[in-house]
């Protein structure tokens, strides 16, 4: 039967790697998330424009992409995807030329385009190169964060120009996946690295109580977290993509690794959601209980 088990989970894209996963998905009670490229896309996309300066967004986003384009950031790659939209030949979105890039390590980027100073980051890049920054960009910057999102600031000239939203939208299926696993007594967790603001407002987004969620967490918290709800009697499932959740989804009872996630985490997973969908965590868990409801009749 466990064998049929297995096999019926890698026929539904749900990639068991052993008799012993498939058996403890069954009593799994808690389930332990990680929020980006688990709950959320893990890619991010710009959502919002806020203009300073009396100029056209086209032109404000040929300027802030060109700066961009030279950068490898998630955040970089956001604008330079965002800016395409203003620009009819797709195959090659940037049409300035930028000299003289260069990239401040957890800041942001810099460069000349058009002979302009252009400046892409955040707060402390601005401050660094004696950048003002007005009152009408700060609240911004707040709305931002109390939306989940990063607002990233464009000066041109050593004038702050605009502030760009960015945000990693919730994966489709995770609000649904949720409220599905509180129908069948499950309880979800979050955990993340990122900062307490972003992570509690996903959560709400997503529908995990706030008093469920651990921000600010390292790769050893993240495990030490699993280890320290099955001490208090929960049999727990860790789901996530990243290098960062292995030693946690090696703690948990059963680890779930996304599809499209690293390798690390994949090899440090005891089940994988091949089609890297999140309601498979649902499929694994009702094909475990399916299997071993099965077993104890017969
Ligand atoms: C996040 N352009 C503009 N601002 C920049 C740039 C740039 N090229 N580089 C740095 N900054 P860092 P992190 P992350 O949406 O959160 C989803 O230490 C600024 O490690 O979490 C998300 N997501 O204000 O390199 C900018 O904190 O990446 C991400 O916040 O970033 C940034 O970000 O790894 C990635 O400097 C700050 C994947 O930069 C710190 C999925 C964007």
């Amino acid at each position: 039967a466990v064998m049929v088990g297995t096999g019926v989970g890698a026929s539904q894209g749900v990639l068991i790697k052993g008799g012993q996963a498939l058996e403890s998905a069954h009593k799994v009670n808690c389930i332990v998330f990680d929020k980006t490229g688990t709950l959320t896309v893990g890619k991010p996309v710009v959502v919002n424009t806020k203009l300073l300066k009396n100029m056209v967004l086209r032109d404000f986003y040929e300027l802030a992409a060109a700066t961009e384009a030279n950068s490898e950031h998630p955040l970089a790659k956001a604008v330079v995807e965002y800016a395409k939209k203003f620009r009819e030949d797709e195959e090659n979105p940037i049409w300035s030329e930028a000299r003289d890039f260069v990239s401040v390590t957890g800041h942001g980027v810099k460069a000349i385009v058009q002979n302009k100073k252009i400046m892409v980051g955040n707060k402390s890049l601005m401050l660094d190169n004696n950048i003002a920054i007005p009152i009408d960009a700060e609240e911004t910057l707040m709305e931002t964060e109390e939306m989940a999102q990063i607002g990233i600031l464009v000066s041109i000239d050593g004038e702050l120009t605009g502030v760009v939203a960015i945000s990693d939208p919730l994966k489709p299926s995770a609000r649904e996946v949720i409220s599905i696993l509180k129908s069948m007594d499950i309880q979800s967790i979050m955990v993340t690295g990122d900062n307490w603001g972003t992570a509690k407002s996903i959560a709400k987004e997503v529908g995990i109580e706030t008093e469920n969620v651990i921000a600010e967490a390292k790769p050893e918290q993240k495990a030490e977290k699993v280890k320290d709800l099955q001490a208090s009697g929960f049999t727990v499932a860790m789901v996530g993509d990243g290098i960062n959740d292995s030693p946690a989804l090696v703690a948990a009872d059963v680890g779930m690794a996304i599809g499209a996630g690293t390798d690390i985490a994949i090899e440090a997973a005891d089940i994988v959601l091949m089609k890297s969908n999140l309601e498979d965590v649902i499929t694994a868990i009702d094909l475990s209980r399916k299997t071993f409801t099965r077993i104890r009749l017969n």
